[in-house]
């Protein structure tokens, strides 16, 4: 990453974290890149690359071919059950305290269903598009943690006799209200708006970015590549989100 004098910007954003005292986080799935997880949509090696999203991550899939759905999605999870926190997750997590120990707060609010925010140290996670870690069955609705799953065969069915399924937002499916009451709480109310990992292609998360942009409060991206928003918000990081969270929480106490 560049150094200092080449990336005032870094400089600028740690300026703008130092005063903040409350920040809203938008995270996607490139910030557990370097925690091993596949992403998305980056070209060739996204899992849109080899899967049509719509044939495995949309509610009529899962109505239509359960068993290759949820097949799908316990994959899924064998991909991520071994991965750990990353450099990124932990240093937003330290980020979290400094500003809750000062009377302030940080909201992340997650695209990922990975649990890793969590994991790396982060308090109340908004999880907007859910958590693979929690199936619950389709039939009564209860909820289980992911181990408690029996996988021996697929669809995996609950003692009531319904289809187990993720508990996450497939497309086609609306966020939990709950999700979205607080994740637009955060936006309202943030001083300084972060978007980390996230093409900002999917809504309605995305629009929290619109929403910020929109009430003219400061906006940071971190991504290695350029996305729709990189030329609307106020800095744009160019940069491994684990090389340059870490980077700004040592700026900001400089
Ligand atoms: C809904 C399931 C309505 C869980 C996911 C046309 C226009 C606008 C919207 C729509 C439209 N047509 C349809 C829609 C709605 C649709 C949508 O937004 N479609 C888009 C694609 C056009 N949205 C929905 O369906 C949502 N629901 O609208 O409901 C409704 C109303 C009434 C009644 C019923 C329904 C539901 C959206 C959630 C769908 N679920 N996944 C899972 O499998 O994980 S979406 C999927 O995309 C994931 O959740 C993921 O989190 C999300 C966003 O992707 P990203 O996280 O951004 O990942 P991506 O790979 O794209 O990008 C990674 C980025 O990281 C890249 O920029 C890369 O450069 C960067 N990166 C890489 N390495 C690093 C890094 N950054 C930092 N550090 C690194 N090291």
């Amino acid at each position: 990453m560049a150094t200092p004098t080449e990336n005032p910007q870094l400089d600028k954003a740690a300026g703008l974290l130092r005063l903040a005292r409350r920040i809203a986080v938008l995270t996607g799935a490139g910030i557990s890149a370097e925690s091993g997880i596949e992403t998305f949509r980056q070209p060739r090696t996204g899992l849109w690359a080899r899967y049509d999203p719509m044939e495995l991550a949309h509610v009529d899939a899962l109505a239509r071919d359960p068993k290759t759905v949820t097949e799908w999605y316990h994959w899924r999870f064998s991909k991520c059950a071994d991965a750990r926190p990353n450099p990124g997750h932990e240093a937003l997590a330290k980020l979290q305290k400094l500003k809750r120990d000062a009377g302030g707060d940080v909201d992340v609010l997650t695209q990922n269903i990975d649990g890793l925010h969590q994991a790396g140290g982060a308090e109340d996670v908004v999880e907007l598009h859910g958590s693979i870690l929690r199936w619950r069955c389709q039939k009564a609705g209860a909820m289980r943690p992911i181990h408690e799953v029996d996988f021996s065969s697929f669809p995996p069915t609950s003692e009531a006799g319904g289809v187990l399924r993720p508990d996450i937002v497939l497309f086609g499916e609306m966020l939990p209200t709950g999700a979205l009451e607080a994740a637009e709480r955060a936006v309202m109310s943030c001083d300084v708006f972060m978007t980390i990992g996230t093409s900002a292609v999917v809504y309605p998360a995305a629009g929290y970015i619109d929403l910020a942009i929109s009430r003219g409060v400061p906006t940071v991206e971190i991504n290695p590549d350029a996305t729709p928003m990189t030329g609307s918000v106020t800095h744009a990081l160019r940069g491994p989100s684990g090389a340059v969270l870490p980077e700004l929480l040592r700026r900001m106490r400089d």
